[in-house]
């Protein structure tokens, strides 16, 4: 299939593109919720916060075969297929970049942790990239049976319902969420201290798990907003679309647009975005690029 972003064929492509995303989430999904409490093995990746089970791998090569077999001649960018740790997780996002235009970008388990422990929050997150640019997001929350879908100028649903962020306009009213990184070393004690400037400014803080059904929530209007420091491109990718086509905004922690090599992100309805991220600056827990 040839596909033209600018003319009428991208709106047939697109479509497909994020049928084929929604028919893999699903099918996925399903198949995990059926392993909870079931899975096999265990290991660790880069450190002991940092889990995978067969259910993972299983989830991704499901994901992989399927899309391939729809576009062949796209690059796939998976967690489980790339290496350990923040740098292994950099270079393999080059590597795809620079691979073909179109680059699916998978995690298959997003709240491996979750999963493992029977804690609802376990999710598939999908998104597609055109040269970089995320222009389909699904993520799947198999434990809600709750499907977000975003495309790039078309907006972002769920349940069929066009999603849009709250309305808060301070953090003094907003729910906030965060996630503890699995690098324990370098992210964890910038994330801390974030959680201890903003725990007091804001009505709560969430630490639900998953940074990408976090994203969705923004989305939803769930809650106002989201930041974690050190979080890789497949945990992102299709949630910061769904963001932005709800009205919301996203950067990274120093206010910087958001680009697929973001790791320190900051997702917000808009209004609160300035403050967070003025918070964040002002206690040093924006980290570095
Ligand atoms: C996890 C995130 C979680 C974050 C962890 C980890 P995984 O993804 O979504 O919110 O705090 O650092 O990256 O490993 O379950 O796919």
């Amino acid at each position: 299939m040839t596909v033209n972003l600018q003319g009428s064929e991208s709106i047939i492509g697109s479509k497909s593109f994020t049928a084929v995303a929604i028919n893999c989430a699903a099918k996925a999904g399903e198949w995990i919720k059926s392993k909870l409490g079931a899975h096999a093995s265990l290991s660790l990746k880069s450190s002991p916060h940092d889990l995978v089970t067969e259910v993972d791998k299983g989830s991704e090569k499901m994901i992989r075969s399927l899309i391939l077999t729809h576009f062949p001649h796209h690059s796939f960018l998976g967690e489980e297929g790339a290496g350990a740790g923040p740098e292994a997780s950099r270079q393999a996002l080059e590597a795809a970049l620079q691979a073909e235009d179109y680059l699916w970008i998978v995690d298959p388990i997003d709240g491996t942790t979750n999963f493992v422990h029977g804690f609802p929050g376990y999710v598939v997150s999908i998104a597609l990239a055109y040269r970089g640019e995320v222009i389909v997001g699904v993520i799947y929350d198999p434990s809600r049976d709750e499907m977000f879908v975003a495309e790039k100028g078309k907006g972002a649903y769920v349940h069929g319902k066009r999603m849009q962020v709250d309305e808060a306009d301070k953090l003094g009213a907003s729910l906030i969420a965060t996630g503890f990184p699995a690098d324990h070393l370098g992210s964890l004690p910038v994330n801390l201290r974030g959680i201890q400037a903003v725990a007091p400014r804001v009505r709560n803080v969430r630490v639900a798990g998953s940074a990408a059904l976090h994203l969705a929530y923004v989305a939803a209007g769930r809650l106002s907003g989201f930041w974690e420091i050190g979080l890789s491109s497949w945990d992102v990718a299709a949630g910061v679309l769904m963001v932005q086509e709800s009205g919301g905004r996203v950067s990274d922690t120093s206010g910087a647009a958001y680009d697929l090599r973001v790791r320190n992100i900051a997702a917000t309805n808009g209004a609160v975005h300035e403050e967070l991220l003025h918070t964040l600056q002002a206690a040093g827990a924006a980290g570095g690029k």
